[in-house]
């Protein structure tokens, strides 16, 4: 087994998904050693081939609702001082229908880790919340405040991520991230409910008409992937460049708001995809718009996201394109 053999290491959940996948490879760059975990149950065994090969990594396949599980890995890593808490259950039409285990896995899971950890003497404990966490509320940009014990959610997916983080918030060690809409490479377009931008290419590449569910207005906050990355970085305190926040809740998105008619024309753009656009039914509990209020985060850490939309679209695209031609290679 690989031991940890710096002084710190990283604990990453969710490891083999989209976000974790690309923390755990940035935590690596910088040095950690770092500790994953998945289960599977939405990440791909194929995001974890950098990661496999890197000395400094070590992979556990097991579920985050398991009692002890950070103890466990304590004493196999006794280095281990920092939980990046990314495993979930992430598709909101799945916790409609399964409201008790979203729950289990989204919330209490996470307030068990969140307390060994801060029995362990963890420096910090950074949870991957939601935008979800807003329901419906129509105030924009969305402030942090606003989500409250009052806020009428959407999913219990949506109420599990605001639950579990006002209790991160809660704990000295704890920060929790309210991510807005995520994209770039491995990001996978093969579900109905995979992000707009991954299915948007998808059919773009397929040279098929986008697919607008209701008129195309509803707003988005689209970050890319690696400005993500940068802030979760920021949030332990292992950033060279950002400072630490002190606790509590943040928003990570552009503040920037993009249509979804607007996102289809750059990536038909972009792709040379001549393909009209197919409008449908709107998808039943679609929020109008969504955008974050980006200060809190800023004003905390001076964390600014780098990447624009057409530059992240440029490079999602390219690995996309790539990952067609040789699907077993679709690290990116
Ligand atoms: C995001 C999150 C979701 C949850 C939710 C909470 C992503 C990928 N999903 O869902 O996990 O946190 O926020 O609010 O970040 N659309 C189309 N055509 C398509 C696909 C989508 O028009 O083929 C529209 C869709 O109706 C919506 C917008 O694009 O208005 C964005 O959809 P999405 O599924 O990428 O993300 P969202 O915001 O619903």
């Amino acid at each position: 087994m690989k031991q940890s053999p710096g002084e710190s290491a990283c604990l990453v959940t969710g490891v083999a998904g989209f976000v974790g996948s690309h923390l755990a490879e940035r935590l690596l760059a910088e040095g950690q050693f770092v500790v994953g975990v998945d289960n599977f149950s939405s990440g791909f065994p194929q995001n974890l081939e950098n990661l496999l090969r890197d000395p400094g990594f070590a992979f556990y396949e097991d579920t985050v609702t398991d009692r002890g599980l950070i103890a466990r890995l304590k004493a196999l890593h006794p280095g281990l001082l920092y939980c990046f808490h990314l495993a979930a259950v992430v598709s909101v039409p799945f916790s409609m229908e399964n409201p008790l285990v979203t729950m289990e896995v989204n919330h209490d899971a996470t307030a068990l880790m969140l307390e060994e950890s801060g029995r362990m003497g963890f420096k910090a404990f950074v949870f991957a919340g939601s935008a979800a966490e807003y329901g419906a509320d129509e105030r924009l940009p969305l402030l942090e405040s606003y989500a409250s014990s009052r806020t009428r959610h959407l999913s219990p997916y949506g109420e599990s991520k605001y639950l579990a983080s006002a209790r991160v918030a809660s704990t000295p060690h704890g920060i929790a991230l309210r991510c807005f809409n995520i994209y770039g490479p491995r990001q996978h377009p093969g579900s109905p409910y995979s992000g707009v931008i991954s299915r948007f290419v998808e059919m773009a590449l397929d040279r098929q008409a986008l697919t607008v569910h209701g008129d195309g207005g509803q707003v988005r906050d689209f970050i890319y992937v690696t400005d993500i990355v940068e802030a979760y970085l920021a949030a332990a305190g292992l950033s060279k460049r950002w400072r630490k926040p002190p606790g509590g809740v943040f928003n990570l998105g552009t503040g920037r708001g993009t249509t979804v008619l607007e996102l289809a024309g750059m990536i038909n753009g972009l792709t040379g995809n001549t393909g009209d656009l197919v409008f449908g039914p709107e998808r039943p509990g679609d929020i109008r718009c969504s955008l974050a209020s980006t200060e809190r985060f800023r004003q905390a850490t001076g964390w600014t996201p780098a990447v624009d939309l057409e530059e992240g679209l440029r490079a999602t695209i390219e690995w996309r394109r790539r990952a067609r031609k040789d699907p077993l290679a679709v690290s990116g």
